[in-house]
């Protein structure tokens, strides 16, 4: 990784590690920014190289600190949670999805859990915009042509696409980025239609129309992105019943997590042309992805790069390390979810 000289990335104490100051594990290599603010405030343990951070690893690690300041990629299940030592007293997740947190299981250990809303939100829409233009255009397809150097000739047949603008987009959870999402995909001109648990109140809405169930969404969603959180209750809620709501040639796209989508149901809908086209920021196997979806070019896939901007990342760490300075501080964390 690159580092400034101002940041320590070895897996060794800060030089000036005091015990006056809280102890904390940064379990993922985060933004210089972000590494050299905790580094001022904190006594900072981080590693070297970025590795499967397991369970035995967590419990191990949170005997040594006060507070950890992990990624979704850091799992903290009932069972982990369950051995953590008692000297880890707060998780400031740099993220914000917490589904990797079982939060009854940490509330009940007394352990304190934030996040980082909103400040990922405009990143997080513009990947999903990305990954929508890009599926709809068959961006992968041209690019690999142009890439291999195949690109020999060209008729105003080549490599047609599906235009986004005058067509209807439905966003399955307006939360801060489906409204971000129903923002940019007004500026194309777009239809947007929406379900949620409950509806916005009409101000919020900025004209989106309604849907109280998923079902409904679907049946009008020739473009559909998936923004809502991952939680039991959304697994796999896109699957081959509800797939084959869609209008055929529908294109779907999703940047929120993977378990809300059944990938054997999404593949079957792929290779039937039922869907005709995916974008995918997100899968049920991270790192990795589905190695079955690379034989299909109309499936569009980034590597979780959701809020992978470094004015977005700066942000979520210093989001995070609020959190943290304000529970050490001892005042409520502004984003505290137990
Ligand atoms: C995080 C994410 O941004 O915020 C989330 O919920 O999905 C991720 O993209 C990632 O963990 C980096 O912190």
């Amino acid at each position: 990784m690159n580092g400034s000289a101002s940041v320590q990335r070895d897996w060794i104490r800060h030089p000036t590690m005091s015990s006056q100051r809280p102890t904390i594990w940064i379990a993922r290599t985060l933004t210089d920014a972000t590494l050299a603010r905790a580094q001022r405030d904190y006594n900072v343990l981080i590693d070297e190289v970025d590795s499967a951070n397991d369970a035995d690893r967590i419990v191990d690690m949170s005997a040594r600190v006060d507070g950890i300041l992990p990624c979704h990629s850091e799992v903290f299940d009932a069972a982990t949670v369950a051995r953590l030592d008692s000297r880890t007293k707060i998780i400031a997740n740099h993220s914000v999805g917490v589904d990797h947190c079982d939060l009854d299981a940490l509330k009940a250990r007394g352990i304190v859990v934030t996040n980082t809303p909103e400040v990922l939100d405009d990143a997080t829409a513009e990947i999903v915009m990305l990954l929508m233009l890009g599926a709809a255009r068959r961006a992968p397809e041209g690019e690999r042509t142009v890439r291999s150097g195949v690109w020999n000739d060209w008729n105003p047949a080549f490599l047609l696409g599906q235009q986004v603008s005058g067509h209807r987009l439905g966003i399955v959870g307006m939360g801060g980025i489906g409204k971000v999402v129903a923002r940019r995909a007004r500026g194309f001109d777009m239809h947007v239609h929406y379900h949620n648990r409950s509806r916005l109140p009409v101000d919020q809405e900025q004209g989106a129309i309604y849907h109280d169930t998923l079902e409904s969404l679907l049946a009008v969603s020739q473009f559909l992105s998936i923004n809502c959180p991952s939680t039991p209750a959304t697994r796999h809620i896109i699957n081959r019943e509800t797939l084959a709501l869609l209008p055929r040639g529908a294109i779907l796209v999703n940047a929120a997590r993977g378990a809300v989508v059944d990938e054997d149901a999404l593949l079957d809908a792929i290779k039937s042309g039922h869907l005709a086209a995916a974008g995918l920021d997100c899968f049920e196997q991270e790192p990795g992805g589905n190695p079955l979806f690379a034989a299909h070019e109309n499936i569009f896939m980034l590597p979780h790069l959701g809020s992978a901007t470094v004015q977005t990342r700066d942000a979520m760490g210093a989001r995070a390390l609020d959190n943290l300075d304000a529970y050490f501080a001892g005042r409520e964390p502004g984003d505290r979810l137990v």
